[in-house]
Formats: C-alpha cells, sequence, structure tokens
C-alpha cells in the first residue's frame, strides 16, 4: 500500500487530531479580545447570551448520540454529558448543572434570566452553527457523533484561560459567575478520555482516520463560524 493509505498508529493519529487545535476558536479574535480584557460590557453580555443556545443544545446533542449508541458501555459513560449540564437529583445527590450555571453567569455580567431564556439576542448565523452541530450528531453514526466532540481536547485551556485572565479584566463579574468554567475544567478531561479512546478505538483504517479528521475540522468551523457572528454584531478589535 502507497504511503497515503497506510493507517496511522494510534499515536500518530493522535498526534494528527491535536495538531487541529491550531483552528480552535481561541484564537479567534473576538476571544483574544475578551480573553484580554478588551470587551466591552455589551460584548462580554452579547457572547454569554449567545453561547447559552450552545450550551442548552450540548445535552440534546449528546441525547442524540445516545439515542444512535448500541454500545452500553459507552452510553454509561456518555450519559454523564447530560447530567452535567442539565443537572439532576439521584438518591439525595443533588446537582444543579451547567445550564443553571451558565445562567448565573449571565446574572453576573448584568443579564436577566428572561432575556437569556427566551433567546431574544441569539444570532441567527450562530443558531445555524448550533443547529448543525445537533443535526449532525442526528444523522451521523454515533462514533462520528463522538469524534465531533474532540474539540474539547482543546477545551480546558481555554477554561483555564477566562479563569486566570477574567477577574483581573473585569473585575465587575461577581467570581461566582464564573463557577461553569471551574467546573470545566475537569468534566472537559473526562469528557476527552472517553471521547478519544471510542476515537481511536473506531477510526483505524487510513481512509476512516481522514475521515475523523474531517468531522473535528467540521467541529472547529461550527465553533469559528460562532465567534465570526458575534464579532459581526458586537464588533471586535483584531
Ligand atoms: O462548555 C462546553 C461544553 O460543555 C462542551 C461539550 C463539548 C461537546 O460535546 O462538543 N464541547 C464543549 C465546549 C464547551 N465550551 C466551549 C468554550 O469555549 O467555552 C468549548 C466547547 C468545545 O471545545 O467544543
Amino acid at each position: 500500500m502507497n504511503q497515503e493509505q497506510t493507517a496511522w498508529t494510534r499515536n500518530e493519529f493522535e498526534a494528527q487530531l491535536r495538531e487541529r487545535g491550531k483552528a480552535y476558536h481561541i484564537h479567534h479574535p473576538f476571544n483574544v479580545m475578551l480573553n484580554s480584557g478588551r470587551a466591552s460590557r455589551e460584548q462580554i453580555r452579547g457572547w454569554v447570551a449567545n453561547r447559552f443556545y450552545y450550551q442548552i443544545a450540548i445535552p440534546v446533542k449528546d441525547a442524540a448520540v445516545m439515542s444512535n449508541c448500541t454500545d452500553r458501555e459507552v452510553r454509561r459513560g456518555w450519559v454523564q454529558r447530560i447530567l452535567d449540564h442539565d443537572g439532576f437529583e439521584i438518591g439525595g445527590v443533588r446537582d444543579e448543572g451547567g445550564i443553571e450555571a451558565w445562567l448565573r453567569l449571565a446574572q453576573a455580567v448584568g443579564l436577566t434570566r428572561e432575556e437569556v431564556l427566551d433567546q431574544r439576542h441569539v444570532i441567527p448565523a450562530l443558531r445555524f452553527a448550533v443547529d448543525a452541530y445537533v443535526n449532525f450528531a442526528r444523522h451521523a453514526p454515533w462514533q462520528e457523533g463522538v469524534c465531533s466532540s474532540l474539540t474539547e481536547l482543546f477545551a480546558p485551556e481555554i477554561h483555564k484561560q477566562r479563569l486566570a485572565t477574567w477577574p483581573g479584566h473585569y473585575p465587575w463579574i461577581e467570581s461566582e459567575g464564573l463557577s461553569y468554567f471551574r467546573n470545566r475544567v475537569s468534566q472537559a478531561r473526562r469528557d476527552v478520555e472517553q471521547g478519544l479512546a471510542v476515537t481511536l478505538d473506531h477510526f483505524t483504517m487510513r481512509p476512516l482516520q481522514q475521515r475523523a479528521l474531517e468531522i473535528l475540522q467540521f467541529k472547529l468551523d461550527i465553533l469559528w463560524a460562532m465567534n465570526d457572528a458575534m464579532a459581526l454584531k458586537y464588533g471586535v478589535d483584531s
């Protein structure tokens, strides 16, 4: 077989996936503006209100992956993602969940719960990008749905960057409002452990590995397009 057809080893394949981090939205001018302390209150409020639409889509996306997944072991791990976002009360243990935490972030930046919940600020192009993610998860084989979550390979860094920079740049945002990001650092790491293992196990032949890279690029483009929409509506200083 020629070089093009030889499958990458697991390590080479993982390195190929991680190399796509260059296109992660941590590098988008809108995100750079946010985390460099140059965002106005209006830009921060716009980001929080629009990203809420992504947050409430995640458990729906994860339920779509679950509904396609016939592997009980994978479902046992994947269901945790839905609980992380929707919250739960199981055997006396209660957790309000990430969506509730995001609503507290919204209030901390000066938005009302109502104006976030009714999605009045959600930009059409951002909605379309998020809906493309949910619809992909509904229709793609569940292993492709799993692979599309691997932008989270790069997520701990972006959450840590916010936690390291926002308190200094935006002292007017109550620290309590940042608890969503604190929780996501460890949750993203746990998500990636499962998502990466399933991806490395399933996409074994070279054409499948190429497909996995295309899926990751599709999801990177969704995150990038969301930032494009917010930059257009709220302005960005590049
Ligand atoms: O808060 C985020 C989150 O819960 C998830 C789930 C995961 C997925 O299933 O696609 N991706 C993701 C992400 C979250 N936050 C984003 C951010 O910048 O705050 C990063 C995003 C991701 O990297 O896909």
